[in-house]
């Protein structure tokens, strides 16, 4: 699942200095020259690549940026100095698009990789530049140049980094509203998200990460119950599963059967899918007793024979989630971190997601081949049955854009 992440912003380069028109006055020489120095040059606004980055979320608080202008020239034919360039950093992968032009004015591929958006103005020339023999004392300077300045907007295609996992009603699209400014909708009824969704979670400046929200799997999903597992395919990309549990559900399922049902479905849907970083997300605690909470959590903890993370949280309203936010930023950075140094891993990580990828494919092409034989048995039985089963092969293949 991709989506694309956008920002519009301003981008000023500074302008030139002026020239200075100033005359050499000191004792004795009465008759001194022209001494006006150049302005200095304004500083140009720059994007550069940046790999700890993964979202535009900064560019959505700060809006306008300015480089600095450049200095006029003085006399004793100074220079002015220079305006400092101003640099962006962006995600690796950014691309930058002129508003009014559309033209693509950079595409970073790299990191480290800087490119000019906005240049700074030219620098004014000093009087003593006009200086000729036939002119000994000019009067002329020219000013320095406006900088460039342009409306760009940023783009970005994010993959999330964590996936929301769990049966409807689980209260995955209220964490991810409460961690987000994304507002899935939530409702106290199974199936409320049909499509997939992603927020981003912004810790502090420079850091944040990818969620996606995605629909309810309910016991049977591998064989085509619900909504399928469709949607499933889009996990495989990400890194942290938050398998997400409600421990105080309505109907009779209890937690620990809701969370076993999820684990057997996966494990149908793709084995290696199965083994991926799961963190435990028991949610909507304040619905349960105080005295009581120990307990059920210990159930679902031991009738998974769990032994990772676990997090006892209430989206609702927002108890443990910070906690939780903090530990997947770090986990993600040190993730992040242990493939620069080491490629190997970054090579096995690819491996593994091509690896889910093929099994996703097999059982989706499974189910589609079980659905095709099941419809021709139908049509041979009875040539006027409607075709009431929605499956729509375009939802399978489907790598969903969504534009924020
Ligand atoms: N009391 C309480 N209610 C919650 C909590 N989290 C979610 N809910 C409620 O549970 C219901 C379902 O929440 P959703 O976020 O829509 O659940 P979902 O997992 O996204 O469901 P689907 O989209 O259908 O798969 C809503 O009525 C929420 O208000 C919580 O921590 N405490
Ligand atoms: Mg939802």
């Amino acid at each position: 699942m991709k989506f694309v992440d956008e920002a519009p912003i301003r981008v000023e380069a500074g302008k030139g200095g002026n020239g200075c028109l100033s005359f050499r006055r000191e004792k004795y020489i009465p008759r001194g020259g022209p001494d006006g120095g150049d302005g200095g040059d304004g500083g140009s606004v720059f994007l550069e690549g940046d790999a700890s980055l993964n979202t535009l979320v900064d560019y959505r608080f700060t809006r306008n940026f300015r480089a600095e202008t450049g200095q006029g020239g003085q006399g004793r034919n100074m220079t002015g100095r220079k305006g400092e360039d101003l640099i962006l950093k962006v995600p690796v992968g950014t691309s930058a698009i002129d508003m009014e032009t559309d033209e693509i004015l950079a595409d970073i591929t790299e990191a480290g990789q800087q490119v000019m958006v906005a240049r700074g103005g030219w620098h004014g020339l000093g009087n003593t530049r006009f200086k000729s023999s036939v002119n000994q004392a000019p009067r002329q300077t020219s000013p320095g140049q406006e900088g460039e300045s342009r409306e760009i907007k940023l783009e970005l295609k994010v993959l999330a980094d964590v996936g929301m996992l769990g049966l409807p009603n689980a209260g995955k699209s209220t964490f991810i509203r409460s961690v987000s400014s994304a507002t899935p909708k939530v409702a106290d009824y199974p199936f409320t998200t049909l499509v997939p969704s992603l927020g981003v979670v912004r810790l502090q400046r420079h850091r944040s990460f990818v969620i996606a929200d995605i629909p309810g799997l309910i016991e049977g999903a591998s064989e085509g119950a619900g909504l399928g597992i469709r949607f499933l395919k889009h996990l495989t990309r990400n890194r942290v599963l938050l398998h997400t549990i409600d421990m105080a559900p309505w109907d009779d399922i209890t937690p620990a059967e809701a969370a076993t049902s999820i684990v057997r479905e996966l494990e149908k849907f793709s084995p290696t899918l199965v083994q991926r970083e799961r963190w435990l997300v028991l949610n909507k605690l304040d619905m349960v007793p105080e005295e009581e909470r120990e307990a059920r959590c210990q159930s679902v903890i031991d009738a998974l024979g769990w032994e990772g993370p676990v997090y006892r949280v209430s989206a609702i309203n927002g108890e443990g989630t910070e906690q939780l936010c903090h530990d997947l930023m770090m986990r993600l950075e040190t993730m992040k971190e242990e493939e620069e140094a080491n490629p190997e891993l970054a090579e096995i990580e690819h491996q593994t997601q091509l690896a889910m990828q093929e099994e996703a494919r097999q059982r989706i092409e499974e189910l589609r081949l079980a659905y095709r034989a099941k419809k021709a048995g139908k049509t041979l039985e009875d040539e006027d049955d409607s075709d009431d089963d929605d499956w729509n092969e375009d939802d399978y293949d489907v790598e969903v854009e969504y534009v924020k």
